[in-house]
């Protein structure tokens, strides 16, 4: 029994920086959804608008026609993990929860949406609360911090105070530092180094750095599809530092990385006498 999980990425829509019109179809979202599961995935996070830097708001009823019938499909589909629906929009929350969501991925740490609290409160579900500096159409213009870690350490400590005097149980909360909106490659970077401070918060820690922009900028490497090789020591390094809840679009990969970080970490060596290699 491993003490991590990853969520998955079924991105519905047609403009996701990394994969973006790949599962725009649903009956190909809940295929790759199910296949993310095989790989390992607890949490399938659906989401059905793009938070890309400068990317366009999608009405309520398109957001709701792209990522219900995934949901349902996934259920129809036999998945036993846990569905996460990716959405600021307290509306298409409160559908996706009906229709088997159990989890409200919200960037906006319940901000967005006055309504969005008292829906999670409402229905006894799980929610992560993510800091984004601006809104994605702003939040790359010179993001700057007195401190970062302990800018995004103060806000998510306020969202979790707001969250719980909204009725949202407090064990029901997971905290994201949400690496990219709003911070620049060093921004980023500061907040993996020093992760362990968010994780003294008490929550468990989402981290989501998969494929994102800095990566390439580091790498040299132009394709989100070829920055899985960064995705996975980035995930390591957080698993390291606390972190147990990894938000990546390639399982597999991150699965056995995690796996065997686990085991090294946590796992006292008891069988000394062990020849394996
Ligand atoms: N990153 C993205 C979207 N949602 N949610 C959480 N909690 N943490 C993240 O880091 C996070 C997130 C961006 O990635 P992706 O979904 O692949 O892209 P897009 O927003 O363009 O669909």
């Amino acid at each position: 029994m491993s003490d991590f999980r990853i969520m998955g990425v079924i991105n519905v829509t047609p403009d996701s920086f990394s994969d973006g019109g790949r599962y725009l179809d649903g009956a190909a979202a809940v295929a790759h959804g199910l296949e993310l599961e095989a790989e390992g995935a607890a949490i399938l996070d659906v989401g059905g608008e793009s938070t890309r830097p400068g990317a366009a708001p999608v009405p309520e009823s398109q957001e709701l026609r792209r990522v219900i019938p995934v949901i349902e499909g996934l259920i129809a589909g036999g998945s036993r993990a846990q569905i996460s629906i990716d959405t600021s929009k307290a509306g298409v929350a409160v559908r996706a929860l009906n229709a088997g969501a159990s989890l409200v991925n919200d960037v906006t740490a319940l901000r967005a949406d006055p309504k969005m609290a008292g829906v999670v409160a409402d229905a006894g579900a799980e929610c992560c609360l993510m800091h984004m500096l601006g809104d994605p159409r702003t939040m790359q213009r010179n993001p700057s911090y007195a401190d970062v870690v302990l800018d995004v350490r103060s806000f998510l400590e306020e969202r979790m105070a707001f969250a719980a005097s909204a009725g949202i149980a407090v064990e029901r909360i997971m905290l994201d530092p949400g690496i990219g909106f709003g911070k620049t490659v060093e921004h980023n970077l500061e907040l993996l180094r020093r992760l362990d401070e968010l994780v003294a918060l008490g929550r468990p820690v989402v981290i989501g750095t998969s494929r994102k922009s800095f990566l390439g900028r580091l790498t040299g490497r132009e394709a989100p599809d070829d920055r899985v090789a960064a995705t996975v020591a980035t995930n390591v390094l957080a698993y390291e530092r606390g972190a147990r809840v990894f938000r990546v679009h390639d399982v597999a990969p991150v699965r056995d990385a995690l796996t065997v970080t686990a085991a090294t970490v946590s796992a006292p060596w008891t069988n000394r006498t062990s020849t394996t290699r």
